[in-house]
């Protein structure tokens, strides 16, 4: 038994209680059981896992989870622009789950939902499912990989991102922010690329945060007039959000930003991007910085299971529950929900699916409805922000009752300071559903901006 923990290596807080999941363990590998899975640690996961860790008994909700650590990717941004040190945007992972649920060290790789079972790299397999029992079983699945990190598909890129020489970097990996700032901080002059794919990736926000504070980076240090800031994005718009949109292409404008849509990154080499224009002619820039918005895609175990489709966690956009497995739920990155995939998001969402599985698992209906909400903190220069939040149909959902889309300091200091704290105190510790009772306490008449 002790070695089965030990090649697990199981967070140590629940060893004591892991003989009530590890049901046999024979030559092709251990099989555990739980009533909920939880696939995958990141906001929406542990979120999930706190809220049922209040409602179910101990040693009832398993997480798969390679990793050592979770992070706060919002912070990735601070990280590239020198405000933060890198330190802060992560945490052991087990330390931010409740120490009440076995977390398996290991990659899910094939779903069997048929059987209701997750077979893992290491061979075990997680059955949830408890027989004789009518409840049930749920797994959630919550993340949205870099591709080009574990998968590269822009020839060139993956080199250019693992040479420390080179100027080229990206956010969007705890692998590669702090090469940002070192690039952003050593350019003296010439051409800064900043670029965003036409589909699959996580918020643009943060791919154009960066480049506003590097624009306000060169400013201070009196080099802006060396610099040509482009921002080139494979979508049709800057932002997806008409309102915000156009209050982005405003600040870039008045920054003196070009700014280019359906223009998609095909190649990297030393000293050029290539991009494809929206009728398939290269167009080749020279570049002194890029900062690279990676494709992003849910991982092969998932995309290739009958869970999936077009790739992505097959789920209602509303209920959150997989449209044909039905004792299947999903939250987060990986789902095909079409919503911006935010932490803000995947904090309202857990809260979705916190009343619609419990209502599954008494045997009823779900009737909570998720409205798409995401938000996104953009910090717009090293003093101001602007504070996108909208729903499923691109509509504004704003929580204070004056124009967000202005540029502000006051949204400065939240992304800054109070985001980070909302995160680690509230929302992974699914104690956060969302801005919704702020919104009605400050704003009670529901002002239109
Ligand atoms: C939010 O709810 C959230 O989730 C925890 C974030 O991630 C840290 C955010 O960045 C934002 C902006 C929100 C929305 C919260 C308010 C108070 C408007």
């Amino acid at each position: 038994m002790a070695a089965v923990l030990h090649k697990l290596n199981i967070c140590k807080s629940i060893t004591s209680r892991i003989d009530v999941r590890l049901v046999s363990s024979v030559h092709c590998g251990n099989k555990y059981k739980c009533k909920l899975l939880i696939i995958g640690g990141g906001t929406g996961g542990c979120s999930v896992a706190w809220r049922f860790s209040r409602k179910l008994k101990d040693n009832e909700i398993c997480v798969i989870d390679p990793a050592e650590f979770h992070y706060y990717q919002p912070l990735f941004t601070m990280v590239a622009a020198g405000i933060k040190p890198f330190e802060q945007s992560r945490r052991p992972l087990a330390s931010v789950l409740p120490p009440t649920v076995c977390l398996l060290k290991d990659y899910a790789q094939e779903f069997d939902p048929c059987n209701s079972v997750v077979r893992m790299k290491s061979g075990d397999r997680v059955y949830y499912d408890f027989p004789g029992r009518c409840y049930g079983v749920y797994i959630l699945v919550d993340t949205l990989y870099v591709q080009e990190v574990y998968n590269p598909q822009i020839p060139g890129l993956k080199p250019a991102l693992d040479d420390p020489c080179s100027p080229v970097s990206t956010i969007y990996a705890p692998e590669y922010c702090a090469k940002t700032w070192s690039a952003i901080s050593r350019m003296k002059g010439g051409h800064a690329l900043f670029t965003f794919p036409g589909a699959g990736a996580k918020c643009s926000g943060a791919s154009q945060k960066i480049m506003y504070l590097a624009d306000d980076y060169y400013r201070k240090k009196k080099a802006r007039d060396l610099v040509n800031i482009t921002y080139n994005t494979g979508s049709e718009a800057i932002f997806g959000v008409p309102k915000y949109a156009a209050a982005l292409n405003r600040i870039a404008s008045k920054r003196n930003i070009a700014v280019n849509c359906c223009c998609e990154l095909a190649e990297v080499t030393s000293h050029h991007a290539v991009f494809n224009d929206p009728s398939g002619v290269p167009i080749v820039l020279p570049f002194n910085l890029l900062h690279v918005t990676p494709p992003m895609s849910p991982p092969p175990c998932l995309a290739c299971s009958p869970l999936a489709e077009a790739g992505y966690l097959d789920v209602d956009p509303f209920t959150l529950r997989h449209k044909q497995f039905h004792n299947v739920y999903g939250l987060g990155d990986c789902t095909n929900t079409p919503n911006s995939k935010t932490a803000a998001a995947a904090a309202r969402q857990s809260y979705v699916l916190e009343q619609n599985l419990t209502q599954s698992m008494a045997g009823r209906e779900p009737t909570h409805k998720y409205d798409g909400y995401g938000a996104c903190a953009l910090l717009t220069s090293y003093r101001t922000g602007i504070l996108a939040e909208f729903l499923y149909d691109k509509r504004p959902c704003e929580t204070f009752p004056f124009d967000q889309s202005k540029e502000r300091k006051l949204f400065y200091y939240m992304n800054r300071d109070h985001f980070p704290r909302l995160y680690w105190n509230k929302a992974i510790k699914g104690k956060w559903d969302g801005p919704g009772k702020l919104r009605r306490f400050i704003n009670p008449l529901g002002k239109k901006k």
